[in-house]
């Protein structure tokens, strides 16, 4: 009999086995489980497990083990599990298959069946250790490395190293990290400026991670960063005579493709955050900051006339005096205060920021993304719900054209390239 035969036919009964000694393992070391797993997915999970050997042991190859035993690691580490328990459930597993190959083949067959298993087993452990190494690594020192922890599903590469994908021709990189997408955006020589190139990246980056089936996305910038996003890209903005924020620019695009992406968008803000860098913080559905954020919303500094739907942005967000002031004087909100107006769910150490928002969205990850989906599209229909006549509508984009045609506006667009100081006349 073949070693996949005998696997295949033995399943029940050595799941049956892996599972008892698993528990066996967990009582004997006393294990402080922070999500002690059920028993039936205990069991899924020891099937799925022995479903993948045997895939491997079909194929001849150790390849199909890689981005489950990834996803494994990723979910070991969010548990809160010692990394001295990763490997334990390949360790196991591969006793038990040990015992019954050796008990079932003699001579050459139970040397190729058991070199198949431990190949694969093998390949499993390595792959689990390193991303949970790389995990807990980042967890200790955020920031300081690639932007997200890598990566599962067409994310990682073949060879079990975790990896980021940088979007073609977009400064903007993404990673896979068991069912959260992270997006990163990386452009440090602009600062991060969301230029179309920006914008259509993010997007680019959301239908990529949908089709992942990404349960949750954290937006973040780049490691070591100090600007989180210095706002639109001021070079792109119109020069006069046409609507700066109009329904068809790139940033107001990204904006919606948040807003209506059916899983949580959490922004993850290390750094100062700029003018629409804002509304794309506020457009995301949580908010979590270390203490070097800051946030402005600065149009009063370029002349330039707010879109109302960017308003609605705000005003389902801050109460109106908060966001007066911040739109009147364009002074950036320092972390705490920011936290006080409630503009942020949770002021966290830098040290502590990644790891924590991670958790946080692999939590919301792991409930009903259906559910969660609806919520999140209600509310979005609801808080967008402002019906106004046709003629309010009008007055409101007059009133706005007037200041997008103005020499003011020139003026704050030709300050900001000449690096000085805007002269404004009111006209
Ligand atoms: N658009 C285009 N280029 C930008 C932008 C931007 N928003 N921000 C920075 N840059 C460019 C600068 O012109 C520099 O280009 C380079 O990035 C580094 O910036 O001179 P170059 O090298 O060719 P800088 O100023 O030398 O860096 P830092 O000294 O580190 O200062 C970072 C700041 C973010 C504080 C500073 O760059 C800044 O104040 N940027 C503008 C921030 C801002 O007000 N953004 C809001 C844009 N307005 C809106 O989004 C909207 C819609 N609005 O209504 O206001």
């Amino acid at each position: 009999m073949e070693t996949s035969a005998f696997l295949a036919g033995a399943q029940d009964r050595l799941v049956d086995e892996v599972v008892a000694a698993i528990e066996r393992h967990d009582q004997a070391r006393d294990l402080a489980w922070h999500h002690p797993p059920s028993p039936e997915k205990r069991r899924r999970d020891v099937r799925q497990l022995l479903r993948i050997v045997l895939r491997c042991v079909r194929e001849g190859s150790a390849e199909p083990m890689i981005t489950p035993s990834q996803q494994i690691a990723a979910d070991r580490f969010v548990a809160g599990v010692a990394i001295t328990e990763v490997q334990a459930a390949f360790n196991i597993l591969q006793e038990v298959l040990w015992r019954q190959l050796a008990d079932a083949f003699s001579g050459d067959q139970r040397i190729e069946a058991l070199g198949l298993v431990n190949g694969a087993l093998g390949t499993g452990k390595d792959a689990a250790a390193r991303t949970y190494v790389s995990l807990a690594s980042r967890a200790g020192s955020p920031l300081a490395g690639p932007p997200a922890p890598a990566a599962a599903g067409a994310l990682a590469t073949s060879g079990g190293q975790p990896r980021t994908d940088r979007l073609a021709d977009a400064p903007v990189r993404i990673a896979a990290y068991g069912r959260v997408g992270v997006i990163c955006l990386d452009d440090a020589r602009k600062r991060n400026a969301i230029g179309a190139r920006m914008a259509h990246g993010v997007v680019a980056a959301l239908a990529k991670l949908r089709a992942q089936d990404v349960r949750a996305v954290v937006l973040r910038a780049a490691a070591g960063q100090d600007v989180w996003s210095a706002g639109h890209d001021i070079d792109e903005l119109p020069r006069g005579k046409r609507d700066p924020l109009g329904y068809d620019d790139p940033l107001e695009e990204m904006l919606r493709a948040i807003r209506s992406f059916p899983a949580p968008v959490v922004a993850m803000v290390h750094g100062t955050v700029w003018g629409a860098a804002l509304d794309l913080v506020l457009s995301c559905d949580l908010v979590t900051a270390d203490e070097t954020a800051s946030f402005a919303i600065t149009p009063a500094n370029l002349g330039l006339p707010y879109n109302t739907t960017g308003l609605l942005h705000f005003l389902g967000r801050l109460p109106i005096n908060i966001i007066k002031e911040m739109f009147f004087t364009a002074a950036p909100l320092d972390a705490g205060t920011a936290k006080e107006w409630l503009l942020i769910n949770h002021l966290v150490e830098s040290s502590e920021l990644e790891a924590f928002t991670l958790r946080l969205a692999e939590n919301m990850a792991s409930k009903s993304p259906m559910a969660i989906a609806v919520i999140k599209e209600q509310l979005r229909v609801l808080t967008d719900y402002q019906p106004i006549a046709a003629q309010v509508y009008e007055r409101i984009q007059g009133l706005r054209r007037q200041a997008y045609d103005s020499s003011d506006y020139i003026e704050g667009l030709t300050a900001f390239a000449e690096k000085r100081q805007p002269v404004f006349r009111g006209a």
